[in-house]
Parts: C-alpha cells; structure tokens; sequence
C-alpha cells in the first residue's frame, strides 16, 4: 500500500500577517518619511467603491501636503505597534505563534527612498522587533515593501515608472540584508505584485494622472520591480544564502461563469493573467500568453540589456500569496456584478459573501493549491487569508464565531490539499491582531483574534481584548491543525 500523507509537516508555521502601514502608527517618528500608504486614506469617500479604493491623484497628494485636510496628516496611526509591539508579540506568543509576517517601512530606512545613508533609528527600531520575535521563537517573515514607495520617488520619479527605483530598492534590500543576516530567514520583495496593475499608485507610487498611457506606464513599473525583485534575490544569495526568498501575489482564481466554451476560455485567461506575475517571479520569463496580450494592446514596455537574464538568472526559492475570494469570469458580462472584490465580478450564487462582498470559497483554496504546485512544484507559502468583519464587544467579550467558522472551513481545506501532495509552508491569518484596513483605511473592517479599541476616526483606548477566535486558534497551533 502506498504511502499516503496525513497532515501539516512537524515545521509547519503557524502565525498572523500585517502590514507596517496598516499598524505601526509614528508616522513621522525617528525619522521616517512619507510613504505612498500616508496618502492613501485621503483619497474622497465618494470615489471609493465598497473595498476596492480608487487611486490617489495628484490634487490629493498636493492637498495633503498643505494640510487641507482635516485633523493631522497622515491619520494613520494604526494601532501603535511602533511602540506596543512588545506586548503584541507577547499575547502572539501566547496563541503559540511559530511565524510572523510584518513589513520594514521602506521609509523608515530611507526616508526619501534616495538618501545616500540609511537612518539607523529605522534599522535600530527592527533590531529591536526582531529581538522580541526571537525571544518567542517566532519566525519572521518579512516583507521589503508592502505598498510602501517612500514619498521621494514618487515625488522625483513619478513612483516606479522610474527605473531609477532598481537601484535605490536593491540598496535598501542589501541594507537590511547586511544589518539581520541570520535573524530573518523568510524574505519577500514585494506585497501582491499583482495590484499595481489594478492601482498603480498602491502597488508602486505611480500617480497615473501624470502618465499619457497609464495602462503601459504600470507595465513599465511592474517591470522594473521584477528586475528589482530578481537583482535582490541576488544580493540575499550573496549576503544570506541560508536566507529564502518569495514572491508574493494576490491570488484571485476565477470560474466560468457558465459551461459555454467562450467563459471557459474567458476563466482561462483571466488566471493566466493572474499567475503571470508569480510565472515571471517563480519561471524567471515574461510567458508568451502575456507577450501576445501585450502586443495586442499596443503595450511595449522598455527593458535593457540584461534585463531578462537577470530575471531567469535569480528566481524566487518560494511563493507566497494572499487569500480572501474567488471571481467568476464572463465573455459577455451580464447579471449582478458584486461591488464585493477588485475584479468586479459577477456574483456566484453558490457562494455566501463578507460584510464587504468578497466572496467566500474554502473549497477554493484546495483548489487554486493543487493548480499552484501543478504550476511551479516550488514550495508555497499562504501569508494572508482571513475574514474582514464588524465585531461586537458585549460585556467585555467578542464572539466572532463567524471568524473561527471562516478560518476553520479554510484550514480544512488547506489540510486537503497537503494531503494531494502540495508543499505549504505555513499559513499566517491575515491581521491577527486588528489593524487598519487597506481598502476602507478604516478600523472597523476588523480581521484579528485580539480586538483593539479603536474606532475609524481613532478614538479608543488602544486597549487589547482577546475575542473567542483568539484560544480556539490557539488551540489549532498547538494541535499542528488537527484540532480544528
Ligand atoms: C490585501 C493586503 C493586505 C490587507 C488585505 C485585507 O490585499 O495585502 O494589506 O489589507 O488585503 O484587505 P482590506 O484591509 O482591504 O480588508
């Protein structure tokens, strides 16, 4: 009889994802800068769509920087992580955390982004996250920017339409590289490649209101970032070999919306469209679907000598990515378009959805796995899933059976597919402790297993309330997932 696997392997990581924008706060403290993320809550309520926001304009960043706005610029303090992150690790630490995903504020390194020196209160404040991370045995996992762009290149080069961006990323890379070799073992250059592709100005800085074709002007940018992202895998191999690097997409696997042939098709290409990020990233080549798509939309994107060598050169040793949804895909649209995901898509009628439309699909997960290790046989890492939801605190408690009811669904099916035979890393909850929103920029689409006190407009105590989810995730780490 042959050897059939049972479960999650012994190293297995287990832990919660966040985002330095989205929970640090001290958005001028020790001397970091401003960061494409300060911007993003600014941009008008009207013209954001339920969750996918629209993108920063220039009148918004000029508005901005002189203060028109109401109350301080930028709002966003997050939860104050910069200076609770000690208690945060330890109540972390508390649900048996074995790994923790946190971003280096790219500007707190390099305030503009460009400056010939890094700012050593930045580099210090990291040495002492990582400290503390260590104290619990807790892995980091560590993202160079995640939606980041220091202000500076936004403001001289227009975010990374310039190709200028190579070279300042690539020295921040060797920078942290230098400064916790040994300490930090899991790398990834950029969070959800994918979205500069949906707003340019969240995934790399570009203020499309400048750009004649914005469309080939994100193209541009993302392709600089894939140099960027190969030419720092190549720096981490020099400095770090034991060091692994990942990339990591925003995966959003899409059905037919029907069994006719042209929707099949129409699925087809839009998960091809999806994947040729982690296939650049994972293969190290632009594949040729993409080439023809670029063709056909009188797209051409610059590239110099030794661009494409370099990418095949340094591949990603993993790949990570972000779960919340799946879409349907249509050749003729027509019926309900949920407002509920960045894709617009129809609505699936066999799919319940989030308090903000994003349609949730645990069977999904086994699924685009089992196609994800067909693809790239490279190990696979899920460093965000979660559910973003409105909690209650009632007499001091919050029962978000709701949450332990998603997350629940989506480990089972995530245990199915290492049971196929797919290599999975980890898996890290998205906020595991309640942070600010990335779409809304606002406290109340809560993810975590500890509530925080804190409303939209920042009010609040700060203080930190275990909800139900938080022993019963517990209780997941400590059973290696079996007891569910
Ligand atoms: C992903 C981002 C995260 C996080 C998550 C949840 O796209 O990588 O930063 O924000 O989405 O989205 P939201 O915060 O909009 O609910």
């Amino acid at each position: 009889m042959m050897e059939t696997i049972k479960g999650f392997k012994d190293d297995f990581l287990w832990g919660g994802a966040t985002a330095a924008n989205q929970i640090e706060g001290a958005f001028d403290e020790d001397g970091k800068g401003l960061s494409a993320a300060d911007f993003v809550e600014y941009i008008p309520k009207e013209q954001r769509t339920k969750d996918n926001h629209m993108e920063v304009t220039s009148d918004v960043i000029k508005k901005a920087l002189a203060g028109e706005y109401s109350g301080r610029f930028p709002k966003r303090e997050g939860i104050d992580f910069y200076h609770t992150y000690k208690e945060d690790i330890k109540l972390f630490a508390e649900m048996g955390f074995t790994a923790f995903r946190l971003s280096i504020h790219w500007s707190r390194i390099f305030p503009n982004g460009y400056d010939a020196e890094p700012n050593e209160a930045g580099l210090k404040h990291y040495d002492e996250v990582f400290k503390e991370l260590r104290k619990y045995n807790i892995e980091p996992v560590v993202t160079l920017s995640h939606y980041e762009t220091p202000y500076g290149l936004i403001e001289k080069y227009n975010g990374w339409v310039g190709r200028e961006c190579i070279e300042h990323f690539v020295t921040y890379a060797e920078t942290v590289f230098n400064r916790y070799k040994g300490q930090v073992k899991y790398w990834i250059t950029f969070n959800e490649i994918n979205i500069i592709n949906i707003s340019p100005f969240t995934g790399g800085g570009v203020l499309s209101d400048l750009e004649e074709n914005p469309e080939e002007a994100a193209y541009q940018a993302l392709h600089h970032q894939f140099v960027a992202s190969s030419l720092a895998t190549k720096k981490l191999k020099e400095i770090d070999p034991e060091a692994q690097m990942g990339c990591m997409l925003a995966r959003m696997l899409s059905y037919p919306n029907t069994c006719h042939p042209e929707d099949v098709r129409k699925a087809q290409v839009d998960n091809q469209l999806n994947l040729m990020y982690t296939d650049v990233h994972a293969r190290g080549e632009y594949p040729n679907f993409f080439k023809r798509h670029l063709a056909e939309n009188n797209i051409t994107i610059q590239m110099e000598d030794g661009d494409l060598a370099v990418l095949k050169q340094y591949p990603v040793d993993y790949i990570s990515f972000s779960y919340y949804m799946t879409l349907l895909s249509s050749a003729a649209p027509e019926g309900e378009v949920t407002a509920g995901n960045l894709m617009n898509s129809l609505k699936n009628p066999y799919l319940e959805s989030s308090d903000w439309g994003w349609q949730i699909d645990p069977l999904g997960l086994r699924t685009l796995l089992n196609d994800m290790w067909d693809r790239y046989q490279k190990p696979l890492f899920i460093v965000e899933n979660g559910l973003g939801a409105y909690d209650k605190v009632e007499e001091g408690r919050i029962h978000d059976s709701y949450r332990i009811d998603y997350l629940k669904r989506h480990i089972e099916q995530m245990k199915e597919a290492v049971k196929d035979g797919v290599d999975l890393m980890g898996y890290l909850a998205w906020g595991p402790i309640d942070l600010v929103s990335m779409s809304t920029s606002e406290m109340s689409k809560r993810y975590g297993f500890i509530y925080v006190d804190k409303d939209d407009d920042g009010r609040g105590t700060g203080e930190r309330i275990r909800k139900d989810s938080f022993d019963w995730y517990k209780e997941v780490i400590a059973t290696n997932g079996e007891n569910l």
